[in-house]
């Protein structure tokens, strides 16, 4: 069962430390009150005097958090994507990911870390400050979505687990459950389970890069990536995880999926970039979903995804032709 998802109607870009604290404390107090109840966000943003959308006009902010442009609408998002946990059809993931039981759902932190654990869902629906962000999704087969997430950055979970000096790398890993994953059961599949990604340790603690457990106001849908998903706006949309069962502090770089499976197509980085091509398609321009025969919607597509001014910095001096 999907549920509405609290998330603080005043964007984090508008207030100030202080109130940041004060604010989501008894926002968060407020969230587990709602989500125990049932009632969702909208009941909640009424009594705090600020509407979604204002809230969403309040927030152009260059902070990277939000954008004004349209919302790709739910359904087109939740309709059209890649899990191929669930088959490699883009309409799979949204036909067979409610085969896939996601709660009771923990995530292990292991590794190079000072306190390795668990977490229960329970424990991350109401142990972190949730946020709404609006963030651009550029997959590598170049086309892209709107999506407003819910979550909380990656960053706030990894501080609990308290990393050590040799971590270097983050590793996360799927769920793989061919009972539940018809797409794992398939001969013709591909990957080697589980879906495995990876990002730089510097890359991971960026607040751009989000834990998600949320969008348009409601828990994940299944094919989303149900319960806990990341979310690494600047990069191909691989890189965006889902169903997270275990993140791995590794003093070594992680091997990834797509990597593994075709290292000259897809790279570790994968940063979104339009001047350097995958080997069968150009990366100059993406569809911007909904997209059609009529209206394809076709738009330039942006170094780091339109993200350079917050994590241009992290690739200072990278050569991105021969780091994508
Ligand atoms: N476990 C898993 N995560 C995954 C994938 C996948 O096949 N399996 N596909 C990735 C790709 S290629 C994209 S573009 C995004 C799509 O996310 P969405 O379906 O929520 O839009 O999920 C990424 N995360
Ligand atoms: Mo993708």
């Amino acid at each position: 069962m999907r549920r509405k998802l609290f998330v603080p109607p005043i964007p984090s870009s508008e207030i100030t430390p202080e109130s940041v604290y004060l604010n989501r404390r008894s926002f968060m107090q407020a969230g587990v009150a709602f989500a125990a109840s049932g009632i969702g966000m909208g009941a909640n943003s009424a009594a705090s005097g600020v509407t979604a959308m204002e809230y969403r006009k309040a927030s152009k902010s260059s902070n990277g958090f939000y954008t004004d442009e349209d919302l790709t609408p739910a359904k087109d998002m939740s309709s059209y994507g890649n899990f191929y946990e669930f088959g490699t059809g883009k309409a799979d993931p949204a036909s067979y990911a409610h085969e896939m039981s996601v709660d009771p759902w923990t995530v292990e932190v292991v590794g190079e870390v000072g306190k390795p654990g668990k977490l229960h869902l329970e424990d991350i629906m109401s142990g972190f400050d949730l946020e709404e962000r609006i963030y651009r999704l550029r997959c590598v087969e170049a086309w892209s979505m709107v999506v407003p997430w819910i979550g909380f950055p990656l960053s706030d979970l990894l501080a609990r687990f308290e990393p050590t000096s040799k971590a270097k790398y983050v590793e996360f890993r799927t769920l793989h459950d061919p009972k539940q994953m018809r797409g794992t059961r398939s001969f013709t599949s591909i990957i080697d389970w589980p879906y495995r990604e990876g990002l730089r340790m510097d890359e991971a603690m960026s607040p751009l890069t989000l834990l998600s457990v949320g969008m348009y106001g409601n828990t994940l849908p299944n094919q989303n990536g149900a319960p806990i998903r990341l979310v690494v706006p600047w990069k191909y949309g691989f890189k965006s995880i889902k169903s997270i069962v275990q993140i791995r502090l590794t003093n070594k770089k992680p091997k990834t999926s797509w990597e593994t499976l075709a290292p000259r197509e897809y790279g570790f980085y994968a940063n979104v970039n339009p001047s350097v091509d995958h080997p069968r398609w150009s990366q100059a321009s993406e569809r911007r979903l909904p997209s059609t025969l009529f209206k394809p919607n076709r738009i330039p597509t942006l170094p780091f995804n339109g993200y350079e001014e917050q994590v241009g910095e992290l690739y200072a001096g990278m050569d991105l032709k021969k780091y994508y």
